[in-house]
């Protein structure tokens, strides 16, 4: 049966030692609840790194750790303490976690952790490669693993891979940085889906696709050669019942059950002859979270509004993360000396502003934590979700309660009835703690139910199954291509079909089909490859051999004129039978050039990388090497432009792969090659072609012609082939 592997940096476990034995405990991030139902309720293995480094056993407890492990479905991935810090203190989260979240000053980029974050990935590949079978579903989790997909990938071309990044995308100008851009993107494109926490970090990563790796996107499908990989968003819930009925037991408990903390803070609430109000931030401490700027913004906030001083109170939970990186040691110091120094500014004997714990509390400190605020205060510079934010209103059972959250969170994408703030802007936070604190009880109800009916519905759950759907979907795309993919079999087949013709003609386009896309289109020339197949087949009996193709007739000439192939040329132009001179095969002029190559060389002139070819009969406007954007900005205007021109001179526009060419209207390669079939009677007819042009003559020949597209894209012709190579795999079974 088939089975869904689930791979993330971390193993959902706990383990520790105590006295050589293994002890086990679930963790209570919010990925591991997340996947829940996906690794319990179905047939799943997880597989991550336990925790624990080789050095840290002896062969007894790694037994003991396996058959733990193996409990929980879970299969741990071999990390020595180096590979922990090159692969995790050092290239993920000294170079990718600052970058990706806009800390450009805090990148570090190393040839030697690059190293090693490039080895664990593989040593990651091994162990899942060990243990995938036929069918299975791999579902990989955040930035510790992006060269996974394309590993697993090159092993297992067939096996379907997902992929979810849980920290934001950056911006292409700051993603372009680093150096070794082309191999993250691309290990991330061994994916068959890829999903983000918004569209915004789905956006950015597709322009750094576009704009690094040069493949063509159309709305949110990458067209790889041969592979379609589908890009989408997919916001991550929490488990909404979870924290909701946890808060409606607490509020049910009686003082003696009540914890510690919560005796504490009740005592707070009722000093301050019930004016007194929390406002409470919880979060790992991370530069990331904003807890400095936070603390800044709480002090201007006394200043600016005395009258809170000695009520309201920011309690603050800070979890220690990463403490052995300098830039977390710094930050603490930092947090650290802010507290004391505020604390000491404003206290009164009964009264301190900060309450401030560095520490992890259990869950059901937090659900006192989130019952008891009035506000909670997050003010990330940059957070890929924030599931802070969707706790704290889960656990307002009366819904009442006011959330301030900062505009650079997944999160406030969402969460629109949230107070939200830029987390540099001190005034507004100030102003708007104030707005909070004073918010009328119904206003806080109404923006409350809608956010817990929102957070209700689409919980984690919800969210886990539906990129899991997404991925199943991307299944039935991937049979579809295959369906018409040239295999082995259907290769034979065709060829047996020519040799056993009579009579065979094969139309071949040029560029795309027999040679590369180049950055110069005078630089495709054909290579010996190209003569040496064309001429193979040119050798049969009864075979004739056309090169169909939009090039102007003097290049082909130049290239192909001292070879008797036939050749078409300008999309159906021109036609020189073997032998024989050129001839016109319709009525053309070109007379229109004069009005329309001044609009053309204006729109050349604004948009750097655009150029203008100019053929006998046709005028065509390139913009290949062009920003992908702007080129295609401005192929649509150009089209507005000359609509006018175009009608009046009976000429069309051809939309080519990022180039439009305008030409006599009627012309084609379909046309053309249907007329090459008029005074001959043909019992093999074969076409191959990899552009939008390529199309009319797929379209237009007859039913029981062998149509070819050369890459993964929309076509109408029969089969297809991934890339040029397959091209010439298949040209030469036709001996
Ligand atoms: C990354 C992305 C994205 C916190 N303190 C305690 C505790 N927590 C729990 C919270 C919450 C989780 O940890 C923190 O999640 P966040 O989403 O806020 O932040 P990151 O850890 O940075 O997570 C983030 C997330 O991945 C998911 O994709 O949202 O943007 O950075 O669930 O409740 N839990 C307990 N004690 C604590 O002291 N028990």
């Amino acid at each position: 049966m088939s089975k869904t592997i689930i791979i993330s940096n971390r193993l959902p476990l706990q383990l520790q030692i105590h006295d050589n034995t293994i002890e086990t405990t679930p963790s209570v991030g919010g990925l591991a609840t997340g996947m829940k139902s996906v690794h319990t309720d179905s047939e799943s293995i997880w597989i991550g790194w336990s925790g624990l480094t080789e050095e840290e056993f002896n062969l007894e407890l790694k037994n003991q750790v396996t058959t733990a492990l193996q409990k929980h479905q879970c299969i741990g991935v071999p990390l020595t303490e180096n590979d922990v810090e090159g692969f995790y203190y050092g290239f993920s989260n000294n170079t990718l976690w600052p970058l990706f979240h806009y800390f450009m000053e805090y990148t570090e980029f190393e040839k030697s952790t690059w190293e090693t974050y490039k080895s664990v990935n593989q040593k990651f590949a091994d162990v899942v490669l060990q243990n995938i079978e036929d069918g299975d579903t791999v579902w990989i989790h955040d930035y510790q693993l992006l060269l996974l997909p394309d590993l697993i990938r090159k092993k297992r071309p067939e096996v379907s891979i997902g992929f979810f990044l849980h920290i934001p995308f950056p911006s292409y100008e700051v993603f372009r940085t680093i150096p070794c851009r082309e191999a993250l993107l691309k290990g991330m494109l061994g994916a068959d889906l890829l999903g983000f926490h918004t569209y915004d970090y789905e956006r950015h990563f597709l322009s750094s696709v576009q704009r690094i790796l040069g493949h063509e996107i159309t709305f949110n499908n990458i067209n790889l050669d041969n592979r379609i990989v589908k890009v989408d968003s997919f916001p991550m819930g929490i488990d909404y019942d979870k924290f909701h009925n946890a808060a409606k037991i607490h509020d049910q408990k009686s003082k003696k059950e009540q914890t510690e903390i919560q005796q504490e803070i009740n005592k707070h609430l009722e000093e301050g002859n019930h004016q007194a109000k929390l406002i409470l931030s919880i979060d790992r401490l991370d530069y990331t979270k904003g807890i400095a700027n936070r603390l800044r913004a709480f002090e201007y906030f006394l200043e600016k509004y005395p009258q809170f001083k000695g009520k309201a109170r920011l309690v603050m939970l800070a979890v220690p993360s990463r403490a052995n990186v300098p830039q977390y040691q710094l930050l603490k110091n930092e947090i650290d000396q802010l507290v004391g120094r505020i604390n000491g500014k404003f206290a009164e004997v009964s009264w301190t502003p900060i309450w401030y714990f560095y520490r992890s509390m259990p869950f059901e400190n937090l659900i006192d934590l989130y019952t008891s605020s009035e506000v909670a205060l997050l003010t990330p510079i940059r957070d890929g979700m924030n599931l802070v934010a969707k706790e704290y209103i889960a656990a307002r059972v009366d819904k009442k309660g006011v959330l301030i959250l900062s505009e650079m969170t997944g999160a406030s994408n969402e969460m629109s009835e949230a107070l939200i703030i830029n987390p540099n802007n001190f005034e507004e936070i100030a102003d708007t703690l104030k707005f909070a604190l004073e918010m009328p009880e119904e206003e806080q109800i109404k923006r409350n139910s809608a956010l817990q009916k929102r957070l209700k519905r689409y919980n984690v759950e919800k969210w886990a199954n539906d990129f899991i759907e997404a991925l199943e979907a991307t299944k039935n795309d991937t049979k579809k291509y295959t369906l018409k993919k040239i295999n082995v079999s259907i290769r034979t087949e065709i060829a047996s079909k020519y040799k056993n013709a009579a009579n065979k003609v094969l139309f071949l386009d040029y560029d795309g089909t027999m040679v590369p896309f180049e950055k110069l289109p005078e630089n495709a020339k054909p290579s010996q490859r190209v003569f040496d197949t064309l001429d193979a087949l040119h050798k049969q009996p009864n075979t004739k051999v056309i090169i169909i193709t939009g090039r102007d007739r003097d290049t082909i000439q130049k290239w192909f004129g001292h070879k008797d192939y036939t050749l078409i040329t300008e999309h159906g132009a021109w036609l020189k039978e073997s032998n024989k001179d050129w001839e016109l095969m319709e009525r053309v002029d070109n007379k229109w050039f004069e009005s329309i190559s001044p609009i053309l060389e204006s729109f050349t002139d604004r948009t750097p990388g655009s150029f203008i070819e100019e053929k006998r009969y046709s005028l065509a406007w390139h913009f290949r090497n062009v920003d992908p954007d702007l080129g295609k900005k401005r192929a649509n205007s150009l089209k507005t432009t000359i609509q006018q021109l175009i009608a009046n001179h009976n000429l069309e526009i051809l939309e080519g792969d990022k180039v439009l060419e305008i030409k006599t209207s009627g012309v084609s390669k379909g046309k053309s090659a249907t007329k090459m079939l008029l005074d001959t009677k043909y019992d093999f007819i074969f076409a191959i072609g990899d552009d939008w042009t390529d199309e009319h003559m797929f379209k237009e020949l007859p039913n029981d012609a062998h149509t070819v597209k050369v890459g993964i894209k929309k076509t109408v012709a029969q089969y297809y082939v991934e890339d040029i190579d397959q091209v010439y795999e298949l040209l030469t079974s036709f001996k």
